[in-house]
C-alpha cells in the first residue's frame, strides 16, 4: 500500500508489516531540508500510531542515502546571524531521539553516499546494510563544523576513539566494506545483490518477535553507559515483560512442536 505521492521529500510505503521510508530529493543527494525533516517526523508519528508496523526500512532515492544538511538553506553571505544550534535542537536531535527509540526495529539500507548528518543518521539503524559502492563521510570538518546527529557518541562506540577522531577530523570517506570490517555497520553487499538482501532482511525482521527485538536494542544500547550489575537488573526486568507476551508462548510452542514460529509482534 502506497500512502503518499511521488513529489514528497520523503516517501512512505507499507507492505506486510514493512514500512519503507525513502528520503526523496535525489537531485540534491537527499540533503535534509526543513520540509524533509517535518515530513519525516510526520511519518514517524504515523508509523508509531499504527499497530501493524514490524520493521522500518530507511533508504534514499537515486545514488545517495543522504548528503546531510542541505547547504542551500544556509545563507552564509547575509547579515542575519546563523544559529545552527537552533536547527539541531528543533530537527536533528528530536529525529535522532525518535529513531533510536522506535517501537520496531530500524534497518538503514545505505544505497549510496552518506555524508554529514546523513552518515550519522544511517549509523543509527539497528541493522545497517550498505551497497559496496556506498561511502560514509564525516564531512562536517570540511565546512568548519563538527559531527552532529549523535556522531560524536555513535562513532567512538562503534569504531573506537582513534578511528572516530581520524574520520571526523579528516572528513575522508570510508567505503562500505571497510566500514563493515571496522564494525561500523553490519554488512556491505555487492551492488547487484543489495536490493534482494535488504528485502530478505526486512521480511525476516517483519516476521520476528518485535517486542523482543526492541528490548534487545534498548538493552544493548544502554550497556554502553552502564555496569554489568545494572545490565543484569535490566535483563531480569525486560525478560519478565517478554515472558508475558504471546510471542514467547508461540516461540516455545513452536519449538516443542518442531515447527516454525508464527510471531505476531505482541
Ligand atoms: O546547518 C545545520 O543545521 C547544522 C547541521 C549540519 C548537519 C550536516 O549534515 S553538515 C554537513 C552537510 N553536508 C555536507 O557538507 C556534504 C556536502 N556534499 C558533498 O560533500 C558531496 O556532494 C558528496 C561527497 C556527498 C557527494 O559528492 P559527489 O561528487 O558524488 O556529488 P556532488 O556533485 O557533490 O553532488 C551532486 C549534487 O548534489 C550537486 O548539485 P549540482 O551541482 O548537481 O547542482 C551538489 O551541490 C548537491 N549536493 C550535495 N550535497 C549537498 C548538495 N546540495 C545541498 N546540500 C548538500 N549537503
Amino acid at each position: 500500500m502506497r500512502v503518499d505521492g511521488p513529489d514528497q521529500p520523503v516517501l512512505l510505503a507499507m507492505e506486510q508489516g514493512i514500512a519503507r521510508v525513502t528520503l526523496n530529493r535525489p537531485d540534491r543527494l537527499n540533503a535534509l531540508t526543513v520540509e524533509l525533516h517535518e515530513r519525516l517526523l510526520e511519518i514517524l508519528d504515523m508509523l508509531e500510531a499504527r499497530r501493524d508496523v514490524r520493521v522500518m526500512l530507511l533508504t534514499g532515492s537515486g545514488r545517495a542515502f543522504s548528503a546531510g544538511q542541505d547547504l542551500g538553506e544556509r545563507d552564509v553571505d547575509g547579515d542575519a546571524p546563523l544559529d545552527l544550534g537552533a536547527n539541531i535542537e528543533t530537527y536533528y536531535n528530536p529525529l535522532v531521539r525518535r529513531l533510536v527509540a522506535l517501537p520496531f526495529p530500524l534497518i538503514c539500507a545505505v544505497n549510496g553516499v552518506a555524508a554529514g548528518a546523513g552518515a550519522n543518521i544511517a549509523l543509527l539503524g539497528d541493522i545497517v546494510i550498505a551497497k559496496e559502492s556506498a561511502r560514509f563521510i564525516q564531512s562536517f570538518a570540511r565546512i568548519g563544523l563538527m559531527p552532529d546527529s549523535g556522531g560524536t557518541w555513535t562513532l567512538p562506540h562503534l569504531v573506537g576513539q582513534p578511528r572516530a577522531l581520524a574520520l571526523a577530523m579528516t572528513g575522508d570517506p570510508i567505503d562500505a566494506r571497510r566500514a563493515a570490517d571496522w564494525g561500523m555497520i553490519w554488512k556491505a553487499v555487492p551492488d547487484a545483490e543489495f536490493d534482494a538482501e535488504v528485502e530478505s532482511f526486512a521480511r525476516r525482521l517483519a516476521a520476528a518477535p518485535t517486542s523482543a527485538l526492541v528490548a534487545i536494542r534498548g538493552a544493548v544500547r544502554s550497556a554502553w553507559d552502564r555496569t554489568l550489575d545494572a545490565q543484569l537488573d535490566l535483563e531480569r526486568d525486560e525478560q519478565r515483560l517478554l515472558g508475558r507476551n504471546d510471542d514467547y508462548r508461540e516461540g516455545v510452542r513452536a519449538f516443542k512442536a518442531k515447527r516454525q514460529p508464527r510471531f505476531t509482534g505482541r
